[in-house]
């Protein structure tokens, strides 16, 4: 089973900008596709997203370099090779690439064939995705279905700064099956959809399906979610919790090394910004706080951590970039206890892996996650259940590009669980 062809072209995703679409042929002629998301509020840290520059063309974002990349370089380079070698053909790209964080080919060009490479691998082994995952990554013993994290109201650079805060999500840790925790989700997003209307608040939604109010403070949204899940007949902290992908690095100031909240006219401190989370979380049943501090701002990461970490799970994102080194500095600075996984950000499946094992042998849970540029591609679904990720999140249950990920769990948990 031997790669016969490689083909990559231009799509758009779901912001309307381009990003890469990926057909690998193999020798007995079946074909296999893949996707790549983007970000928005993306980590500095993070493997570099190839784009053109080219002010002509999608206001400078085509990816036609990357698409170039793929159908000429790599292409090249993995003709003929197994697709069951999963962790050879990533490692070829590495070098392939030879820096760092794969400026010369694009993170980007990378991941839609490192994606495409375990379509086909799993193929070849006739298994389903999610269990050549599981048999690749040998993460986790057995096979689980991640919790889902529903990001329901939109914030930051996601919704026009309705918000500072950029996700608002509902956790329906207290339901056992994927299925009917996605019934709730939507009977509590439509109630929540009624009280913003209620309250004369647009209900458009933001890039992640989620409706993007504007509002006074970033506390308010936490009500009008705890009062939607009690009209809507659940029980909040018990059935529901509550998480926020804060993305903090959005909203602060390196030089004044102040966090700068539009909505509420405050400049806070990392400290001042710390007693505020610790106040949500006494009064909210909040689970999980995402990027509660800057991407690079250490100190504070650490008393987060000290100060809210044996409660609830402090998860890094930018700050951590899906990257082993990164991740594994965190952990020394004892400054997280749990971690959102990215393929894109760090670019091949193979490191994927290697990060999410660091995080497992250090004790730290795990996010599966989309991006905010999105496309149908449901790879993550598969991934998250294949790796035991301990949740996924994929935006809101509106859009189908966030929708074709919770399908597929529900698709898996019917069949196979
Ligand atoms: C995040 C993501 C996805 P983006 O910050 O976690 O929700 O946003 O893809 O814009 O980085
Ligand atoms: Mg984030």
């Amino acid at each position: 089973m031997k790669i016969k062809n490689i083909q990559a072209w231009e799509i758009l995703d779901s912001r309307g900008n381009p990003t890469i679409r990926v057909k690998l042929t193999i020798d007995s002629g079946e074909d296999f596709y893949a996707n790549v998301p983007s970000g928005a509020s993306t980590g500095v840290h993070e493997a570099l997203e190839l784009r053109d520059h080219d002010p002509n063309r999608f206001h400078g974002k085509g990816v036609l370099k990357a698409v170039e990349n793929v159908n000429t370089l790599i292409k090249e380079k993995l003709l003929g090779k197994n697709v069951r070698l999963q962790t050879e053909i990533d490692k070829t790209m590495l070098e392939l690439d030879g820096t760092d964080n794969k400026s010369k080919l694009g993170a980007n060009a990378i991941l839609g064939v490192s994606l495409a490479v375990a379509r086909a691998g799993a193929f070849t082994e006739q298994m389903y995705l999610f269990e050549y995952i599981h048999y690749l990554s040998q993460l986790k013993p057995e096979i689980s279905l991640p919790t889902i994290k529903c990001n329901v109201i939109n914030g930051g650079a996601h919704a026009n700064w309705g918000l500072d805060f950029q996700e608002y999500m509902l956790v329906p840790n207290g339901i056992d099956s994927t299925n009917r925790a996605l019934r709730a989700l939507s009977e509590i997003y439509t109630e929540l959809k009624k009280r913003l209307k209620q309250a004369n608040q647009a209900v458009s939604v933001g890039d992640e399906g989620g409706f993007a109010p504007r509002m006074n403070n970033n506390q308010e949204p936490l009500d009008y979610l705890i009062d939607s899940i009690e009209k809507a007949g659940y029980k909040p902290g018990k059935q529901v919790s509550l998480a926020m992908d804060v993305a903090a690095s959005e909203f602060y100031n390196q030089d004044k090394q102040r966090y700068e909240l539009k909505t509420e006219q405050k400049q806070l401190s990392g400290l001042e910004l710390l007693d505020y989370y610790k106040e949500l979380v006494n009064k909210y049943p909040i689970i999980l706080i995402e990027d509660g501090m800057a991407q690079d701002d250490i100190e504070n990461w650490i008393k987060l951590n000290s100060e809210l970490g044996s409660k609830i799970a402090v998860m890094g994102d930018d700050f951590t970039v899906t990257n082993k080194k990164r991740l594994s500095w965190a952990i020394d600075k004892k400054a997280l206890n749990s971690v959102l996984i990215k393929l894109n950000q760090i670019g091949t499946v193979t490191e994927t892996f290697e990060t999410m094992e660091l995080a497992y042998e250090r004790g730290l849970k795990t996010s599966v996650s989309h991006r905010s540029g999105e496309t149908c591609d449901d790879f993550i679904a598969d991934f998250a259940v294949g790796t035991g990720s301990d949740w996924i999140k994929s935006g809101s249950v509106a859009r189908s590009e966030r929708i074709a990920k919770y399908n597929r769990l529900i698709e898996i948990e019917r069949n196979h669980f």
